[in-house]
């Protein structure tokens, strides 16, 4: 009996130096743990931003991060959603990437009715000193934030949907101005001066606009109620929801250009926040974690010329993606027949 435990106490101990050789190999997946630290790994080449089922995610070591209702400012969330988040990075020469994994009964990604609200994903991260308010930010301690979109991202693969959309036998419309006849195609119908009757969409608020080219909402915040969309949208990202969970990847430059964007760094803190449509979360009606730290595993922290290559490959394959896309768009609503014009 006591041979048998010894053997087994072997075969376990064996086992489990193996296993944590092999992660550290990155042949084998982590476990996922309790802690608060998000160790990001670092690889050589493209990182899958647009494919959240890649094997290569599996890599990284899972952070399993709780989370809570919002219940600091009106209108308030006594409950989440959803009980965690399960969270991986990985990153190269240029970007990292998170991919956020969490239970959702419902994939809710249209809001044409004003019943609807989306499901969403926001990241926000900081540098550690002064340490900001996790309630978004405060005076002075400013945090980056990226909020990822169902509804911008169906916009995106899918197609702009609008009321004719949600109500296709509608009696009449009528804008002058307009391209044709109703129903109207925004934005083709609406070129010159019929384009005014779209206001949000004419003065360029990224909220209004029916051709997107990310599904990412690039921002920033110093407190309650101060969120701003940046003017230099520089993060991307791409969800999937399949089995009742959603898989959503949201990347950006490890450097950039935008002041507005908090320079990523070993140490900084980050949070997350997710919406679930079908329980009318929106704005602060949302569930929440804590502070967590970013470690940036061991790798090349400065660029290199093979994972620079790799890294701006994976976002002009991306972008190029998103540009076919848009214009196939177009071309499809281009021209309708009857219509006298169109832009
Ligand atoms: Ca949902
Ligand atoms: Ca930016």
């Amino acid at each position: 009996m006591d041979l048998t435990r010894r053997n087994l106490a072997a075969v376990l101990l064996f086992a489990a130096i193996a296993l944590t050789a092999l992660q550290g190999l990155g042949l084998a997946p982590g476990v996922a743990g309790a802690g608060t630290e998000i160790v990001a790994k670092h690889v050589v080449g493209a990182i899958p931003v647009a494919d959240p089922s890649s094997g290569m995610w599996r890599e990284a070591t899972p952070l399993e991060v709780p989370l809570s209702g919002q219940m600091t400012v009106e209108p308030m969330k006594m409950d989440p959603s959803t009980p965690s988040l399960e969270i991986r990075a990985l990153y190269n020469a240029t970007h990292i990437a998170f991919r956020v994994d969490w239970q959702d009964e419902t994939k809710d990604n249209r809001t044409i009715n004003v019943t609807d609200f989306r499901d969403a994903l926001a990241i926000q991260m900081a540098p550690p000193t002064p340490l900001p308010n996790v309630c978004m930010g405060s005076a002075g301690a400013r945090l980056h934030i990226m909020q990822w979109k169902a509804d911008w991202q169906a916009d995106i693969e899918e197609g702009f949907k609008d009321l004719q959309d949600a109500f296709p036998n509608f009696w009449s419309d009528w804008y002058p101005y307009a391209m044709g006849e109703p129903p109207y195609t925004v934005p083709d119908d609406f070129a010159g001066n019929a384009s005014l009757y779209l206001v949000g969409y004419t003065v360029g608020n990224p909220f209004s606009q029916p051709l997107k080219v990310t599904s990412v909402e690039d921002a920033v915040a110093e407190g309650f109620f101060t969120i701003t969309t940046q003017v230099s949208q520089d993060a991307i990202g791409r969800g999937v929801w399949a089995g009742r969970n959603w898989s959503v990847v949201v990347a950006r430059p490890l450097v950039s250009s935008d002041s507005a964007d908090v320079r990523v760094a070993h140490g900084n803190v980050m949070a997350f926040a997710v919406w679930d449509g079908a329980s009318g979360d929106v704005g602060a009606r949302k569930s929440v974690s804590t502070w967590v730290t970013l470690s940036l595993g061991p790798g090349a922290h400065s660029p290199d010329v093979v994972a620079l290559a790799g890294g701006t490959a994976a976002v002009l394959a991306t972008a190029g993606v998103i540009a076919i896309i848009v214009l196939r768009r177009r071309g499809k609503a281009g021209r309708k027949p009857g219509a006298p014009g169109g832009p």
